[in-house]
């Protein structure tokens, strides 16, 4: 059967990433790759063994023989470059955030909707094994009524002042940062799992490191440098290391989370832990492999992914015997099969339900996104407004 083309743009931490997770499903190729330059395209193209590479996005969108296209371009390029992926007809994936607002991310839903196109965006926490059995026992009614959902997403790869990024700077990364970089994914996993949208948020931001040292060279995102030979400009910083948030959910129940990118020991550390009306549940994804179960009346129970233990829905979504265990590639590597498979099977985004994140979970994340922010500078409850396109 004739392989899937892809073509990806972005030839920064994250694209490769996709790429790699792409050749691991069997029925895709990747055939092409789009960088800045035609000379950085062509660098990064042979390094990974792609066949053809563009200087310019819009060339490879001219490509008939490319199917989906993969956005894995710094934010303030989502909106453009999705926008032209849709129009020219192509299926997209895109990093998230979708778009810089929530006006953005409308039209783009809007826009792939009326393209018919299948539209995905890289919501892959939700893609774990232990976060899908858990999203499973939730909806049987394992945990009772989901009353209290707390928990933070934790890093330290800008705990330095010398620690730049392109996230830094809002006309790139957007006017809030630790927010739309990893609030979006905690967000976004906690709504999956619990089957329950935001509605209301109460936050609180800071910059911690007020003034950073950017390098007079690019550093990629997690990049370590040697600091001795850099010379360094500073920079002003007005997008937030920390922000914590109160929620409100659709049905009442509570939660609060803490995002933060200045906390030392935490590398990438999602974590959340549910308490529910007959047990709780907490799962960390530095050790993703385990689900915490805590009972009142019974010894706490901690559940290390195997599918013979998992509920029947969540088993697709693990593909080694127990205590072989699946981490940060695998799910992404879950996200990407669930998309090329809906779209190998010809299902309609219109009316089939997909097991990965869509324009419209982008959408939903960029209209919490605005609220939190909103909050933070009104420091009042803003209820989650979910811009519709006029
Ligand atoms: C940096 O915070 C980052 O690479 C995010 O941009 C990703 O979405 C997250 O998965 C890991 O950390």
């Amino acid at each position: 059967m004739e392989k899937i083309k892809v073509g990806v743009i972005g030839t920064g931490f994250i694209g490769p990433t996709h790429i790699e997770a792409i050749r691991r499903l069997g029925f895709v190729e990747v055939v092409a790759l789009a960088g800045s330059s035609q000379e950085s395209a062509e660098k990064k193209a042979a390094e990974l063994g792609i066949p053809k590479a563009y200087g310019d996005f819009r060339d490879m969108l001219k490509d008939s023989e490319i199917q989906v296209v993969h956005n894995c371009t710094p934010n303030n390029l989502h909106f453009e470059i999705n926008r032209e992926i849709i129009l020219a007809g192509k299926h997209v994936l895109s990093e998230k955030p979708l778009a810089m607002d929530s006006k953005e991310s409308a039209e783009l839903l809007a826009l792939a909707q009326e393209h018919g196109v299948v539209h995905g965006v890289n919501f892959n926490y939700r893609q774990f094994p232990s976060v899908q059995n858990l999203h499973a026992k939730i909806g049987h009614g394992d945990l009772g009524k989901v009353n209290l959902v707390h928990g933070s997403y934790l890093q330290d790869w800008l705990l330095y002042e010398t620690d730049y990024n392109w996230r830094l700077a809002p006309e790139v990364g957007g006017k809030t940062r630790a927010v739309a970089d990893i609030g979006s994914h905690w967000c976004d996993t906690v709504q999956y799992v619990t089957g329950k949208k935001i509605v209301e948020v109460f936050a609180d931001l800071a910059t911690v490191i007020p003034v950073r040292k950017k390098p007079m060279s690019n550093v990629a995102t997690f990049g370590a440098q040697n600091t001795e030979e850099v010379i360094y400009e500073d920079v002003p910083i007005h997008t937030e290391d920390y922000a914590s948030v109160l929620v409100r959910f659709e049905d009442g129940s509570k939660g609060v989370f803490t995002v933060s990118q200045v906390s030392a020991g935490r590398k990438n550390r999602l974590s959340f832990e549910i308490s529910g009306s007959k047990s709780s549940a907490f799962w960390n994804q530095e050790e993703p492999e385990k689900l915490w179960i805590g009972h009142r009346d019974n010894p706490n129970e901690m559940l290390l992914a195997d599918a013979a233990l998992f509920s029947p829905e969540a088993r697709s979504a693990i593909h080694h015997p127990g205590g072989h265990n699946e981490g940060w590639p695998d799910a992404l590597k879950n996200m990407m099969l669930n998309y090329y498979t809906f779209i190998r099977e010809g299902k309609d985004p219109a009316k089939d339900k997909t097991n990965f994140a869509t324009f419209e979970d982008g959408h939903i994340s960029m209209c919490i996104t605005d609220a939190i922010l909103e909050s933070h500078q009104q420091q009042k409850w803003v209820k989650v407004q979910q811009e519709v396109q006029s």
